[in-house]
């Protein structure tokens, strides 16, 4: 049996004392193990930012790569490894900024991953600069008249875009953002779980405003209607929906047709192909030939082996 102290290490956490980001860490760990996923089981992969620290305070695979970045690296994990649990960690300006296009295409290819997204509305780890969330008005460092441009809502985009599966939770309630993380991990295809995320340090507004905000939907909310969801996505200024927004039947994942007709397998596990075989395949596709899934025993050059 799983155990949540299977994912303890024993990094040194550089969160302020209190961030709310403690309390998605132990969300996390805790979906993790109540779906009874090892740690040797599990990759997170993230970017920069505060937010993007988390996978340091999990003993799992992880990835911690460039700012913006994590959503093509974790593509790239999840083709290479099918088998593995693959979670990007993420601050709402390492997504919804920097990496915004990543994030967009990534709900065109519906890679069977989670994106957990810490919103706090800024940058809060080069100290509170305003980001895609900041709301209109708000006072930031560089904006000291107010932020004048709109915010993005990226889980409203991914609504629209048909993504089957779109949350948002909150950093102050543990077990519900649990429950959505374990619904999110066991989705197939791209689940997108925005979680709101007061920042105690350079936030306008205390921890009890977020609270005052919040509420959870009812068994009564149905998550498979589109303009509902919409609605409640978009509604984000007195109050705040939190729960699964939006759920529907899967779609088709990106790299299916590769995996029924190449292999499911980890490349890792794949005999290596030599480099005159590899050359003779891109001869081969220079010449227009192209390879058939059943080709394996022809003599024709063929990659997977
Ligand atoms: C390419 C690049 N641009 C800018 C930075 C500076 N930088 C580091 S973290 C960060 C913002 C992180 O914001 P967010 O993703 O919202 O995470 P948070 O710290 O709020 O959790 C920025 C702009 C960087 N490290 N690399
Ligand atoms: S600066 Fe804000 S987000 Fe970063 S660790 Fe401190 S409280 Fe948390
Ligand atoms: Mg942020």
């Amino acid at each position: 049996m799983v155990k949540i102290d299977d994912y303890k290490n024993d990094v040194p956490v550089q969160w302020c004392p209190g961030c709310p980001n403690f309390g998605i860490l132990n969300a996390l760990k805790t979906a993790l193990t109540t779906l009874g996923k090892k740690p040797h089981e599990c990759c997170l992969v993230s970017g920069i930012g505060q937010a993007a620290k988390l996978p340091h305070y999990l003993k799992c695979n992880f990835f911690n790569g460039l700012h913006g970045r994590a959503l093509p690296v974790a593509l790239g994990i999840h083709v290479a490894n099918p088998h593995l649990t693959t979670i990007v960690v993420t601050g709402e300006g390492d997504c919804y900024g920097e990496g915004g296009n990543h994030f967009l295409h990534a709900l065109r290819r519906n890679p069977d991953i989670t994106v957990v997204v810490h919103n706090n509305g800024f940058y809060a780890l080069t100290k509170g600069q305003a980001s895609p969330t900041t709301r209109v008005g708000e006072k930031r460092s560089l904006h000291i008249h107010g932020v004048e441009i709109a915010p993005l809502n990226m889980p409203a985009v991914a609504v629209v875009h048909d993504c089957t599966f779109v949350a948002r939770g909150f950093a102050g309630d543990g077990d519900h953002l649990k429950s959505i993380l374990v619904e999110a991990i066991g989705h197939p295809g791209l689940s997108i779980v925005e979680v709101i995320q007061p920042c105690i340090t350079w936030g306008t507004h205390p921890v009890s405003w977020y609270r005052e905000r919040v509420y959870t939907l009812g068994d009564d909310y149905e998550p498979t209607d589109r303009q509902a969801a919409l609605e409640k996505t978009m509604k984000t200024e007195e109050r705040i929906a939190t729960g699964i927004l939006f759920r529907t039947a899967p779609r088709k994942p990106f790299a299916e047709r590769f995996r029924k007709e190449i292999t499911d397998r980890p490349f890792a596990e794949l005999t290596p192909v030599p480099p005159e075989k590899i050359a003779a395949f891109l001869f081969g596709l220079r010449k227009g030939y192209i390879p058939e899934p059943d080709d394996s025993h022809s003599s024709r050059p063929h990659l997977v082996i």
